[in-house]
């Protein structure tokens, strides 16, 4: 029962930086992720549609008899993390939440920045859940909806770069934070980028990172830590091309070679919203 699967879901490719911390921080699970290439990007969608697409994904995931799931994507999370919480049973973790509380936790003056896509800024979910934590946080929310598009065009180590993400965090310069959330799975990779136009005071909390360790956290104390057997080969599907998943899976996680299955998102439809408190699909 415990060597069951975690779930994971995302828009695309960028999920790969949360599952690459889960291959570190809990090398004894077996993953499968599903990237959902052929309906990215998430981030400028309507809430409701991306809502709908997650909860097809979660079915299709739930079929696959994980334990618990993880929304690796930020707009997802933004979008459907409370309606999977109390239809399914088993556990489900998002990145905000996590995200917020290592913001709070860090935080010296409670002056938290969050960049996101317009869809995570739109939603406010990071400004809920941060306000929650810490009543008195002042939050700042800026949508850098070109950060996912100078990443994935590959020019992530461009030296231009550094120039456009410092003109967009410019912002910052009038609006003060001593913290700043990475609120969107791609902007790991800009890191370097963010760091520079922010200035060494201010300290980034990537999302993905802190949703590992809280995933971990909470399958220990429901004793669902995998102790049956070893894990399994990670599992990948992607409703999109698998020659281009599978090229920037392997670069980015370092391994030879990925399993990588493609599932027609006319195969996905069929789970449609899902009912209220679906079963894990146990046999
Ligand atoms: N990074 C992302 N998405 C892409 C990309 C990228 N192309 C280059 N790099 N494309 O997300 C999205 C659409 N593609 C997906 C593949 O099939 C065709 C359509 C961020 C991924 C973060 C793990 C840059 C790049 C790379 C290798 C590793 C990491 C990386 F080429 F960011
Ligand atoms: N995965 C998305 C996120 O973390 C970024 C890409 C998209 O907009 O689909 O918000």
């Amino acid at each position: 029962m415990t060597s069951q699967p975690i779930g994971f879901l995302d828009s695309g490719v960028g999920g790969l930086t949360v599952v690459k911390e889960a291959l570190k921080q809990l090398p004894n699970e077996s993953i499968v992720f599903l990237g959902d290439q052929a309906r990215l990007p998430y981030g400028p969608r309507p809430t409701e549609e991306v809502a709908h697409f997650v909860q097809q994904i979660a079915g299709f995931l739930l079929d696959q008899h994980i334990k618990a799931l993880v929304l690796a994507c930020n707009t997802a999370t933004a979008a459907a993390l409370p309606i999977l919480q109390a239809k399914l049973s088993i556990p489900v973790v998002g990145v905000i939440d996590s995200g917020s509380q290592t913001a709070v936790r860090v935080s010296t003056g409670q002056h938290i920045g969050v960049i996101a896509t317009e869809g995570t800024i739109k939603s406010h979910a990071y400004q809920r859940a941060i306000s929650n934590l810490s009543p008195n946080a002042s939050i700042e929310g800026l949508a850098c909806p070109e950060f996912v598009t100078v990443v994935e065009a590959d020019k992530y180590h461009d030296e231009q770069t550094n120039q456009l993400v410092a003109d967009q965090l410019r912002y910052f310069k009038t609006h003060p934070v001593d913290t700043l959330i990475l609120g969107c799975t791609h902007f790991p990779l800009l890191a370097d980028s963010i760091q520079a136009a922010m200035g060494p005071d201010v300290t980034l909390v990537d999302s993905g990172v802190e949703t590992v360790s809280v995933i971990k956290q909470l399958l220990s104390e429901q004793h669902l830590l995998n102790t049956d057997s070893e894990a399994e080969q990670p599992k990948f599907y992607t409703t999109g091309d698998i020659d281009g998943f599978t090229a920037i899976g392997k670069d980015w996680l370092q391994v030879p070679d990925l399993d990588v299955t493609h599932v027609p998102v006319e195969h996905l439809k069929q789970y449609g919203d899902l009912a209220s408190k679906e079963t894990s699909y146990e046999a």
